[in-house]
């Protein structure tokens, strides 16, 4: 018999060198003497991913899951960045690999730049997926994540003359070490096509395409090592290689032509975020990750039992936000179809393993598919949701209770499907991501069906996870915790409350200082190296990082920073608090006006830091292609964290979060998680103004001029002159009209509306800033309150209220 490996290796600086040069000749192909960079880099990366799958198995056969219940999450995206130092962190095997890797004349922080970013996401829902999967393996959660293995993930920003140009993202080229090709694990996935059925009872899907799906896996390690999951992405393949007979034919491109149409539903993500365009491409790619990952897990069910009735015991499946809603259709297909259970029983298991997070109340955003399109790429499904809506509609009915039918069917005047009901049916649970937005839930999107099912909305405040988010992005300020409170707070994030002792002390505010100085410093110097500005790292350190959107009103921190530019600029000899106002984040390709902001971003930008009067009192830089990596260096530098949405709007948010962790104090509105964020960190500690939800549905009920709002505030009507005046925008005038007409004319977002507040707020920052003794105080507090916004208490909370399995 063939000896398994039974215990993980042990890392020391010998057997990490030794290692190294052995990866290096016997896996890159190299020798020491003509290795670059990136040779080692993936050396390492494969001798680590060793250490890693070491664990693997041992979690595997430690049996923790025999026979209980496996959570899978389904998701479209994840946003995972970059794997390397994560996995050495998770191990606890930095100190070796540092000290082998000099015996070598390298440094590890070369190696690990030079992994590629996985951005198999668009932004906050993919990440939360990638910071879930940590957490499910840090608390032994027996999970599976399931997704599409995008040839190309997210596109690369640059800008061409302040303009965002989009290019192709390359992940895969320069080789990922992290997966595994499982060619053996592969699903048929059928396309179009007609259904018949026979005398038999059996229904017959003659489809028009198949596809196969290949499964390929990636590790996922916990902290400590203490449990490894796997995230399995799916790569779609032909069913036959090559069509021989055209081929010899000489119809050399007609017979790739499979191939082609076959590889196409995993080539890319889709770059929006939240218009949910009716494109065929995408439904196919929501149902292809889908049905495969629907077909694994019942494989893998039925390899131990094989009474489908006991399904919701041993299996949960989540759906991230409706992108694999179709999976209420598609495991009732399975059930019914292929295993031949009555669809009253298919239904009924159906509605007990699944369940759904919400993560927006746009009505945009909200899938819809025309009733055309989508039968004719699933016939069956547009069967079996005819079935689900009438079914319900029965059930609803039969209970007598006053509900608007409208409000709850799934096809919509018979000609969308709404994939917020199906899901919304189908599920067991169903989530919002903070405790303002799941009631918004209730009271808007839901709200009928809150009346027929008060049980089954619940929250889940969204969570990051700190071992990404602090342990390895902040090295600074972790080694200053750990010297002040130990190693707990790692895994166990609401520990870091023991360091709340020491905001006071004034050696550890020194230090802290300290600590925020030095990543400072980094980030001045990849914004000096990116875009040749000099900043001083002693201003306050303003940040808005995240996707554009005017919900997220990048726009009234861009009309901000023209007042302060005018204010300055009138009186240069007043007490000013050097500032740097720091971007990042991308527009969708289609959306103008998004494009449009970064645009205005950059122009500012270009007159502000080219004004000699100004000089270090003032300067904005806009970062290109900001991502995980890039957020890696942002975060733990800085001071500010704007958090500015509409109230009402942005469902939870996480990049608050994060940014809070590291010591930034938020300016925000009473929006999201934000409100949760205030309650830990106290009312002196965040700057909160302007509207609240409550607020602005009011207004919206009763309609909003903002010209009174704009003419009656001086500082405010400066601002819109200079959008118009060209003042930013010399080349061509009448650039910002749009912009400015958007403003006069409704103002949907509210921008001018919350002006005056956030300019005020932002004030008092100046002056909180400039006690630097005290703003210290409160940025440690932010650091040691928001312990609760760990992902590993998000999934606790899931794994009690919506999965029912045990954590560690
Ligand atoms: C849908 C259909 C077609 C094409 C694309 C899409 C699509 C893709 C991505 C729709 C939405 C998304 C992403 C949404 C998202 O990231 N939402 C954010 O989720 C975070 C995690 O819960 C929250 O913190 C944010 O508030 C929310 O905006």
């Amino acid at each position: 018999s063939v000896e398994p490996v039974t215990a993980p290796r042990v890392a020391t600086t010998e057997s990490i060198r030794l290692g190294l040069v052995e990866k290096l000749a016997y896996a890159v192909g190299k020798d020491p003497e003509h290795a670059t960079l990136q040779d080692w880099s993936v050396a390492l990366g494969l001798l680590v991913r060793d250490h890693v799958v070491d664990h693997w198995f041992a979690a595997t056969r430690a049996g923790y899951s025999k026979h209980g219940k496996r959570v899978y999450y389904l998701s479209m995206e994840f946003l995972i960045g970059r794997l390397l130092n994560d996995a050495i962190a998770n191990l606890q095997i930095e100190a070796p690999i540092i000290e082998a890797l000099g015996e070598l004349g390298l440094e590890l922080k070369d190696l690990l730049g030079q992994e590629s970013d996985a951005a198999l996401g668009n932004g906050g829902l993919g990440r939360l997926a990638a910071c879930f999967l940590d957490s499910m393996s840090r608390l032994a959660i027996p999970a599976y994540g399931y997704g599409i293995r995008y040839e190309h993930g997210l596109f690369r920003q640059r800008f061409h003359d302040g303009w965002q140009i989009e290019e192709a993202e390359d992940w895969l080229v320069s080789g990922h070490v992290w997966e595994f090709e499982r060619p053996e694990v592969k699903y048929t996935i059928k396309f179009g096509g007609h259904i018949s059925f026979d005398g038999q009872g059996q229904t017959h899907w003659h489809a028009e395409q198949t596809v196969l799906a290949v499964a390929y896996d990636t590790p996922i390690t916990g902290w400590k090592g203490a449990h490894v999951n796997t995230l399995r992405l799916w790569s779609s393949k032909p069913t036959e290689i090559l069509d021989l007979r055209r081929f010899n034919s000489g119809d050399y491109l007609n017979a790739a032509e499979k191939l082609i149409r076959a590889e196409t539903i995993s080539r890319v993500l889709y770059p929006d975020d939240t218009t949910a365009e009716g494109k065929e491409l995408r439904l196919k790619q929501e149902f292809f990750f889908t049905s495969a990952s629907l077909q694994d897990l019942l494989r893998r069910f039925l390899t131990e039992f094989s009474d489908l009735k006991l399904l919701p015991d041993h299996v949960s499946i989540q759906m991230n936000d409706t992108h694999p809603a179709i999976a209420v259709a598609e495991l009732m297909r399975l059930l019914a179809d292929e295993h031949r259970l009555p669809f009253i029983e298919a239904f009924e298991i159906t509605r007990k393993c699944l369940s759904y997070t919400n993560h927006t109340l746009l009505p945009e955003a909200l899938e819809r598919w025309h009733v055309g399109l989508f039968r004719k790429v699933l016939p069956r499904h547009m069967q079996i949701i005819e079935w689900i809506d009438y079914h319900h509609l029965a059930e609803v009915q039969g209970k007598g209770l006053p509900v608007s039918l409208d409000a709850i069917r799934i096809i919509d005047h018979g000609a969308e499907i709404r994939m917020g009901n199906l899901a919304f049916i189908g599920s067991k649970r169903v989530n919002g991501v903070s405790a303002l937005h799941t009631e918004l839930m209730k009271q808007t999107v839901f709200s009928e069906f809150h009346k027929i099912y008060p049980d089954r909305i619940v929250n889940q405040t969204n969570g990051i996870t700190p071992r990404r988010w602090l342990y390895e992005c902040n090295p600074p300020l972790r080694n200053l915790l750990i010297e002040a409170i130990g190693t707990e707070w790692i895994g166990n994030l609401e520990k870091i409350d023991a360091a709340t002792a020491f905001a006071t002390d004034a050696s550890f505010k020194e230090k802290f200082a300290a600590a925020k100085r030095q990543n400072k410093l980094r980030l001045a110097a990849e914004i000096k190296a990116r875009l040749g500005i000099t900043v001083d790292p002693s201003a306050l350190f303003d940040v808005q990082i995240k996707r554009i959107h005017e919900y997220k009103r990048q726009l009234m921190n861009i009309l901000e920073t023209i007042a302060l530019y005018h204010a300055i600029r009138r009186t240069p000899g007043a007490e000013w608090t050097p500032r740097v106002k720091i971007f990042g984040g991308k527009a969708a390709p289609g959306y103008h006006i998004a494009k449009r902001i970064i645009k205005l971003a950059n122009d500012v930008a270009k007159v502000i830091n080219n004004d000699p009067i100004v000089g270090d009192r003032l300067k904005v830089a806009f970062l290109p292609n900001y991502n995980v990596s890039l957020a890696e260096i942002i975060i733990p530098a800085a001071d500010l964290s704007e958090q500015i949405s509409t109230a009402g709007m942005e469902a939870s948010g996480t990049g608050n979060m994060k940014l809070a962790l590291n010591g930034a104090l938020t300016i925000g509105t009473l929006d999201g998680a934000n409100v949760e964020i205030g309650e830990r960190v106290g009312p002196d500690n965040i700057y909160i103004f302007g509207l609240t939800a409550a607020d602005v549905a009011d207004i919206r009920i009763h309609g909003y001029d903002p010209r009174p709002t704009i003419e009656g505030d001086p500082v405010l009507a400066e601002v819109m002159r200079s959008l118009v005046s060209g003042e930013f925008s010399s080349d061509d005038n009448g650039r910002y009209h749009g912009i400015s007409d958007v403003l006069y004319s409704g103002d949907y977002f509210l921008v001018t509306a919350d002006f005056q507040a956030y300019f005020q707020r932002q004030r008092d920052a100046d002056r909180d800033f400039r006690d630097s003794s005290r703003w210290t105080e409160r940025a440690i507090l932010n650091t040691t309150k928001v312990g609760w916004f760990s992902s590993d208490r998000t999934i606790r909370g899931y794994a009690k209220d919506v999965w029912n399995v045990p954590v560690a």
